[in-house]
């Protein structure tokens, strides 16, 4: 990964052209633009769709979702057809927000357009959309954006780019992959697309419709590029700064013009590139899936988010409401423990810097083939000025060992007791903590180090 942040960093220096090739890094650390995000930490992505109807099933085979349309062989008329069913009268945009915001997230992404090529929001450039192509007639997004601005939560969309199944001239793939996630059915000649009609047809369009309805947009989360040119991502790009300059764009853009690096479904074993966000799913599917019982633990989201926080990350963490559009149970069950850990422990968490200790001292290591992260899971670490805070996920019978730090420590307290000093000895090898006998938290417990540089 190493390599692949060098690349982007030299690339976004030499797109800039406002930096000498001796100061690659600063250009993407000092963006004001990404201050808030950097604070933030922690988000809430939203999958939601026409195909959140089917919960995942169709024709008796269970594993469908977001990807419906392609992987159920829906033809266009059929899907259009089944779309006019999506009525959900359960959608409460408030309750969404509110459910967001007591998990203690600040910021919500949701699906303004997946592959599908549906627009989940009143589209004027294409009739495949929410208001004129369903039985709800509402414009979901309208609603969600107006209640995060009521709760202080910021607003982001996420668009699928290179992919739209509606769209007659979206090639995919190239050599060997051409066409592997085009909608063949409907347009089977992959040799008649042609990229730029789509993107000027509805990319285009759409991506200023989104900057111009919905107020302010946190990040325009794009995703799977695909076979966009450089100079139409670079075209969105400016749109974007010249109508919302302080919108965030994610790396998924493409042609390394993004914002901020994002990793899908894993949390990569270096995660040293600045800024970056992991998101993730809470069972195995983005959308709803009626029988996807195979959910996270509440202890492992929130060990997840700490590991990511701890290497400098944002965590965006999936939710798929159902066709009704009510979030499942066990997410919302998950959500409100988070916030409920978040409310006596956020300080160790939001605007927090990553770990002064590295990945040997938390035993972590890369597997043979290298992109994998072996991780033990005793503890994490998060800093901010004058303060370490070290969360301990395993309990140690035998007091806190950590790796000497280089300033003199001024007291360690557990965070939320910080009335009840622990004693420490801190000498040039290392830093022996005391600790209760057991564990205050049951999940997670954070240990605060105060440096004698901290302000009083
Ligand atoms: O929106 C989510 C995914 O639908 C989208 N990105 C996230 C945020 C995505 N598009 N492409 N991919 C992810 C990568 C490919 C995923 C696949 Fe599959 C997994 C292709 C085959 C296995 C799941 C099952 C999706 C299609 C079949």
């Amino acid at each position: 990964m190493r390599n692949t942040i060098v690349t982007l960093l030299c690339c976004t220096t030499l797109f800039c052209g406002q930096l000498s090739a001796q100061e690659p890094s600063t250009q993407a650390i000092s963006e004001p633009r990404m201050d808030w995000f950097r604070e933030a930490k922690f988000g809430m992505f939203i999958h939601w769709g026409v195909y959140s109807m089917a919960a995942g099933e169709w024709n008796g085979d269970t594993n469908h979702a977001e990807w419906l349309q392609l992987t159920a062989k829906i033809p266009l008329a059929q899907y259009t057809q089944y779309a006019k069913d999506f009525n959900p009268q359960r959608f409460d945009a408030d309750q969404w927000v509110e459910i967001a915001k007591d998990a203690g997230m600040q910021y919500l992404v949701i699906t303004s357009k997946h592959h599908d090529g549906f627009a989940m929001y009143d589209s004027a450039s294409s009739d495949h959309n929410v208001v004129d192509g369903t039985d709800f007639k509402r414009d979901p997004l309208k609603e969600l954006a107006d209640a995060c601005a009521k709760h202080g939560i910021r607003f982001c969309v996420y668009y699928s780019l290179g992919r739209d199944w509606e769209d007659p001239d979206t090639p995919t793939g190239r050599g060997e992959k051409k066409g592997f996630r085009s909608n063949l059915i409907d347009f089977p000649n992959e040799d008649e697309k042609v990229f730029s009609r789509y993107f000027e047809r509805k990319v285009k369009p759409q991506v200023r419709e989104l900057l111009t309805g919905y107020g302010p947009i946190g990040i325009f989360w794009f995703d799977t590029y695909g076979l966009i040119s450089k100079e139409e991502s670079l075209e969105l790009k400016q749109m974007i700064r010249t109508l919302q300059p302080k919108c965030i764009i994610n790396e998924r853009i493409g042609h390394k013009l993004g914002d901020y690096k994002v990793s899908e479904q894993e949390i990569p074993a270096d995660g040293s590139y600045d800024p970056w966000e992991s998101c993730m799913t809470m069972n195995d599917h983005w959308s709803y899936n009626r029988v996807d019982d195979n959910w996270k633990s509440t202890e492992k989201l929130l060990q997840n988010l700490i590991d990511i926080v701890s290497k400098g990350g944002n965590f965006l963490l999936n939710i798929g409401p159902t066709g009704e559009g009510e979030i499942p149970e066990p997410s919302q069950q998950r959500l409100a423990a988070i916030g409920q850990w978040l409310e006596i422990n956020g300080e160790a968490v939001y605007g927090c810097g990553p770990s002064p200790f590295g990945k040997k001292a938390e035993g972590r290591k890369k597997s043979k083939g290298g992109k994998k992260e072996v991780k033990t899971w005793k503890w994490r670490a998060t800093t901010k000025p004058g303060h370490v805070f070290v969360h301990v996920f395993k309990w140690p019978s035998d007091g806190l060992t950590l790796p000497t730090l280089s300033e003199k420590i001024a007291s360690v307290s557990i965070l939320g007791s910080d009335a009840d000093p622990l004693e420490f000895e801190q000498t040039a090898d290392d830093v022996k903590i005391t600790l209760p006998e057991s564990a205050p938290d049951e999940m997670v417990s954070v240990v605060r180090i105060k440096l004698e540089s901290a302000k009083p």
